[in-house]
């Protein structure tokens, strides 16, 4: 396969409703597409980095450069035959593992296609149906949270999450669990919470909930050790985890005893599978985590979440939930019974919308070999 040119596409995606976390809340997404033309077809990739650097150190900007100026020169005029060759074309570069992800994963989607083989089974997918569960921002008030969970498990969701931080944690689950005594609920602190809050945190095993995600630093997995033996209540790490070596060293602490995978925060497909490998070892269960990606980055989660050890439900959810218009055709749906299906297409499993992905482009460029200098 040989890599002729790569394009990068932001886009803007309004969103259908605000999404809320302890670090802020999103209105618009701009979107970083990245198309690759590889023997004459286009592949394509998400980089999921945020508008701003605040879930991690990328944002759209710092992708923007390192893919213009470090990722494409390194891979365009490249012959290669799979996507798992592509993390040592990109070793140099430390760090940017978003951006990384969103070329990585092309080829592999180019991979896919010129095998003929959907992408879900080249990654070492083994099930053609997926549990899905939301993810649920901070909202402007309980009652308006409450009317929300009703509507997705009306839709049939198998898991809800909830965004909290202090002032939107205990009293939020005494209201959820007197309403829903029994279904699947977990939170996600995106690292809000430290170790003076730890007689706080003891009062989340209240709720049984199936996990408190990220509670901690977004760089640590040492203190979160120490929190875990004193909480009945499983942590799942995701920032923390950013490669199948600290994902072993977070096991082997005891930091965690479930882990979200997202394979931008990871660096690519090959990185989250040598996650899920090393967390099947050890009897700890994965979910695919989710970034409000639009069509590709989410047919790609759907794809990732077919592996074996996905065996809780991901933030992997239907594209309305969060677009009007969505890039990619077939719409990605939900099942009543909250579940989505894969196919035997070949590549992706969903046809791109050209004329709206030209519509929705604010910015493009192409590197093209000519242009790159490889020192
Ligand atoms: O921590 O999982 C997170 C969105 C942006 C940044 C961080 C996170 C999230 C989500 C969204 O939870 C999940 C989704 O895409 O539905
Ligand atoms: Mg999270």
């Amino acid at each position: 396969m040989h890599i002729e040119s790569i394009t990068m596409h932001e886009l803007h995606m309004p969103l259908v409703h605000f999404f809320e976390t302890s670090f802020g809340r999103t209105t618009e997404r701009r979107v970083l597409l990245v198309e690759l033309k590889i023997d004459g077809v286009s592949a394509w990739g998400e980089c999921v980095a945020g508008e701003h650097p605040y879930y991690s150190e990328e944002s759209l900007e710092t992708a923007w450069y390192v893919i213009q100026d470090e990722l494409a020169p390194a891979l365009l005029g490249r012959d290669i035959d799979s996507g798992r060759e592509v993390p040592g074309l990109l070793k140099r570069v430390r760090g940017h593992r978003m951006a990384k992800a969103a070329l990585e994963n092309a080829v592999w989607e180019a991979e896919a296609e010129s095998k003929g083989v959907p992408l879900w089974n080249l990654l070492g997918g083994v099930r053609r149906e997926i549990a899905c569960g939301v993810s649920l921002g901070i909202q402007n008030s309980i009652e308006q949270l409450l009317h929300k969970i009703e509507e997705e498990l009306a839709a049939g969701y198998q898991r809800i999450k909830l965004k909290c931080k202090p002032e939107w944690d205990l009293k939020v689950f005494e209201r959820v669990r007197a309403r829903w005594p029994q279904i699947l609920l977990s939170c996600d602190a995106n690292s809000v919470y430290t170790l003076d809050d730890v007689e706080h945190l003891k009062e989340f095993d209240r709720f049984n909930l199936l996990m408190i995600e990220q509670p901690l630093w977004n760089d640590d997995f040492y203190f979160h050790a120490a929190l875990q033996k004193q909480l009945k209540t499983r942590i799942c790490l995701d920032e923390a985890i950013h490669h199948a070596r600290s994902a072993r060293a977070a096991i082997e602490l005891g930091s965690c005893g479930i882990i979200n995978i997202k394979v931008g925060r990871v660096g690519g497909f090959s990185e989250a599978i040598a996650i899920h490998d090393v967390a099947a070892a050890n009897n700890i269960p994965v979910w695919c985590g989710g970034m409000l990606e639009s069509g590709i980055g989410r047919a790609h989660n759907v794809a990732l979440s077919t592996l074996p050890n996905f065996s809780l439900p991901g933030d992997v959810s239907a594209a309305k939930r969060y677009w009007k218009e969505d890039i990619v055709e077939p719409e990605i749906t939900v099942s009543q019974k909250g579940t989505i299906t894969v196919g035997d297409k070949a590549g992706r499993g969903y046809e791109l919308r050209p004329d709206l992905i030209e519509r929705l482009t604010a910015r493009r460029k192409t590197i093209s070999q000519a242009a790159a200098v490889r020192v």
